[in-house]
């Protein structure tokens, strides 16, 4: 009988801005996602993550469902302008308290917590003052990661600094279909994503000066995943040299955001590629942001099926018409997960923590009461299944949180998206478990086991024999 190994944890994640709502309670201050949605246009449908799930106040609600489940971690984000509410400065004593009530529920209900540091609610007050483009940016995150630090590192010591780069960056400073919306020429672009990375060698400096219990630290970029069109030996080459590349007038890439992260540079063929729109780097940068860390987090959703072309250089091979999709429309692509661990694991040779992983569905409640999302416990199998390969491979990976455990507030795209275990019906506020909910469970108790039986259960049905 396959398993995961016994120190593996199963977890669920969410973030911030887009469950706990209360967006301007108890002295918070304004993010730039509270900002964003409130400009015409940005926003599918015109949502907002004002009142989102009301996590805020229904915390203990949902960590009782998050018991039932077997959780054994919760990833969470903490709401920087909850903390300083101008970004930096005054403290707001209550955003901790929040906090200290959410942490000390979950620890009673035997949950780990996981904090990430950054999920995107960046201070509105700093933005007005650059965000990220401003060279004091990395201080002041370090500043708050401080704070976060004497605060709750007595009780938390699972850690993540930066929430995908690639988004926050990317669609926040190139696109402009994040907050804060910017659509920035390349050079301020890696600029941003510069200071984003002293940030985290500076967060992480504090966490190792400050924290209370012995910290355990990692950071969760995206991963932009290929994996092979088949099973030959060229096919699966061409898969990994996808993964190692950089593109010129992008940011979706691997090895620009996790080099100099682990090897304190950044690559070669990055620096080819970006050419005169390189970042400026003052000497002594990269010290800072090569900062020993205990795991590579990794947020992964689809992938692209890759082929070696004639000169052995990797080709994109198209979907097949009417191939399955999520309701994002993103491609079910379980070697996504294989290949982006086993990737990440020989290039980094890090520990790995699976922190987001998921669909969104077309899910809604039934006539019976029930949400019946076979599509999200097939995904899942596949998904976890070739986690298990990856692992079977050698790759070491320590843990697995699905993205999400409710269903919230999907940035751009508002309430359009249904990523949750747990159903969340936006009017009342009512909860309703899923089917993947009891069935996660069930993979959590029997240590994935449950994921190597018959995914769906079959219930009695006539066989019709086909013409
Ligand atoms: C991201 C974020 C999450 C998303 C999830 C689904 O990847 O964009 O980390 O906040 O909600 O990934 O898109």
């Amino acid at each position: 009988m396959k398993s995961f190994p016994p120190y593996f944890t199963w977890g669920a994640a969410a973030a911030a801005y887009q469950i706990e709502g209360a967006w301007d309670e108890d002295g918070k201050g304004p993010s730039v996602w509270d900002q964003f949605v409130r400009q015409k246009g940005t926003v599918w449908e015109g949502d907002r993550g004002d009142t989102a799930c009301d996590h805020y106040h229904r915390y203990d609600e949902d960590v009782q469902i998050m018991e039932q489940l077997g959780l054994h971690a919760y990833r969470l984000s903490v709401s920087w302008p909850r903390i300083f509410p101008e970004g930096t400065g005054k403290v707001n004593a209550e955003g901790l308290a929040y906090y200290d009530r959410l942490i000390d529920r979950l620890l009673q209900a035997n949950i780990e917590p996981w904090v990430t540091l950054f999920h995107w609610d960046y201070p509105y007050e700093l933005d007005l003052k650059g965000g990220w483009l401003n060279p004091d940016s990395p201080k002041w995150f370090a500043d708050y990661t401080t704070t976060v630090m004497k605060h709750l590192s007595d009780r938390v010591s699972n850690w993540i600094t930066l929430n995908e780069p690639q988004c926050f960056v990317g669609l926040g400073h190139l696109s402009g279909e994040h907050a804060p919306g910017m659509k920035l020429p390349m050079a301020k672009v890696l600029q941003a994503g510069h200071h984003a990375l002293l940030g985290h060698g500076m967060a992480v400096q504090s966490i190792r000066a400050n924290s209370i219990l012995p910290a355990s630290v990692g950071w969760s970029p995206i991963v932009a995943a290929h994996y092979p069109a088949s099973d030959s030996q060229e096919d699966r080459d061409a898969a990994m040299q996808a993964m190692h590349a950089v593109h010129p007038n992008d940011v979706w890439n691997n090895r620009w955001w996790g080099d100099p992260i682990v090897f304190g540079s950044y690559p070669e063929q990055g620096l080819r590629a970006y050419g005169s729109n390189a970042p400026r780097i003052k000497p002594g940068d990269f010290d800072i942001i090569r900062q020993p860390i205990d795991f590579y987090g990794c947020n992964v959703y689809n992938g692209h099926p890759t082929k070696a072309g004639p000169d052995g250089k990797p080709v994109l091979v198209k979907f097949p018409q009417g191939c399955p999709r999520t309701h994002f429309l993103w491609n079910v692509t379980p070697g996504a997960l294989q290949w982006g661990a086993k990737f990440l694991s020989e290039t980094y040779q890090l520990p790995l923590v699976v922190t987001e992983n998921g669909l969104s569905c077309n899910d809604w409640v039934t006539l019976d009461g029930k949400v019946h999302d076979a599509q999200r416990i097939d995904f899942l199998t596949r998904y976890i299944r070739a986690l298990h390969t990856a692992i079977e491979e050698g790759a070491d990976v320590r843990g697995y949180f699905h993205w999400s455990i409710m269903d919230n507030f999907e940035w751009a795209e508002g309430y359009k998206h249904r990523f949750g275990l747990v159903h969340v019906d936006y009017e009342t506020q009512k909860r309703t478990l899923k089917d993947s909910a009891y069935w996660y469970r069930e993979v959590i108790k029997s240590k994935g086991a449950h994921l190597f039986e018959s995914a769906i259960e079959d219930e009695a049905r006539e066989e019709l024999t086909l013409p």
